[in-house]
């Protein structure tokens, strides 16, 4: 099984600042740690982080038919972007919505999200855990 995980804006930030909403965990300990979980588990993991739209965009275009799942972290983009729901659309394999945080439980603004209508699985407000379980879910669904 091949799964991408992708990580949106500000998420590179992790473990640096706001350590009451996010944890201490930098983002190479998630990757490090989803690595270790595809390698127990005879997955193939590629992880990816951006700060920009388009090129998540593109990321999820050039995963059609070479990876079965995205994990995807959209970050503040969860809550704007249309333009990697349509391509999440377009996407031919399981799409699973990861949040460090409840977004539903915080401000109002982040209340919507444009990933989740594409999302065959969401986990929120569980810590960088919940990484974890969207992997789990994957390797169990899938
Ligand atoms: O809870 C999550 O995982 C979020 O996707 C994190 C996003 C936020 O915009 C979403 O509403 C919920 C923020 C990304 C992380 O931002 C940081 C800011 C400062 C320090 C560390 C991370």
């Amino acid at each position: 099984m091949n799964i991408l995980l992708l990580n949106g804006p500000n998420l590179n930030m992790l473990g640096k600042r706001d350590a009451s909403i996010y944890g201490t965990e930098t983002l190479k300990d998630v990757e490090d740690m989803c690595q270790n979980f595809a390698d127990k588990n005879g997955v193939s993991l590629t992880c990816r982080q951006s700060n920009h739209e388009g090129e998540l965009v593109t990321w999820i275009q050039q995963a059609r038919s070479t990876y079965d799942v995205i994990i995807i972290n959209g970050g503040a983009y969860t809550h704007t972007s249309i333009a990697i729901h349509d391509a999440l659309e377009i996407f031919d394999g399981k799409v699973v919505e990861i949040h460090i945080s409840e977004p539903k439980e915080r401000e109002a603004f982040r209340h919507i999200s444009y990933i989740e209508p594409c999302a065959d699985y969401r986990i929120a407000g569980h810590g960088i855990k919940g990484y974890i379980m969207a992997f789990e879910w994957a390797v169990d669904k899938k």
